[in-house]
């Protein structure tokens, strides 16, 4: 009797055992197709290479973009956090500046306007042509919250 009972202590053991190894699979593979879905805004590491910011730019409560000016190359992406408690813009567009100085745009580039940045929010914007760039915040432009963004041209190969 003793025997048997150890037996089937055994065979309960071994299903036991092979029981979790079958459950073990399909857990093993889940968490590949768990970060897909997570990573899902970029999709795969080339894209993700690509819409990494060349420059961050703080949006402060001192109201001042932090650094005011930063240069990147053409095809590079900056973003802008807003590290303040209060709302900004990103504003690089002459029809809505109260003074016109305060935006530049090289010959080509469209006007952009992130529109309402929250606290703790990001905008991103990818510069597709190179030159010279000024913007401003809508609420405190007249607080002289304005920055700049130099786009060098890559050279062709
Ligand atoms: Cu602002």
């Amino acid at each position: 009797m003793k025997t048997i009972g150890f037996l089937m202590l055994i065979l309960i053991l071994v299903a036991t055992v092979s029981t979790m190894a079958y459950v073990g699979q399909p857990k093993a593979e889940s968490p590949a197709t768990v970060i897909r879905p997570a990573g899902a805004a970029v999709p795969d590491s080339v894209l993700a290479e690509e819409t990494k910011p060349a420059a961050v730019v703080k949006m402060t409560g001192w109201m001042k973009f932090d650094p005011a000016k930063v240069t990147v190359n053409v095809g590079d992406t900056v973003e802008w956090k807003n590290t303040s408690i209060v709302v900004h813009t990103v504003t690089c567009d002459t029809k809505k500046a109260a003074d016109p100085k305060h935006v530049a745009l090289p010959e080509g580039a469209e006007p952009f306007d992130s529109g309402n940045v929250s606290a703790g929010k990001t905008f991103t914007h990818t510069f597709t042509v190179a030159g010279t760039y000024k913007y401003f915040c809508i609420p405190h432009e007249k607080m002289g919250m304005v920055g700049e963004v130099e786009v060098k041209p890559v050279a062709v190969k």
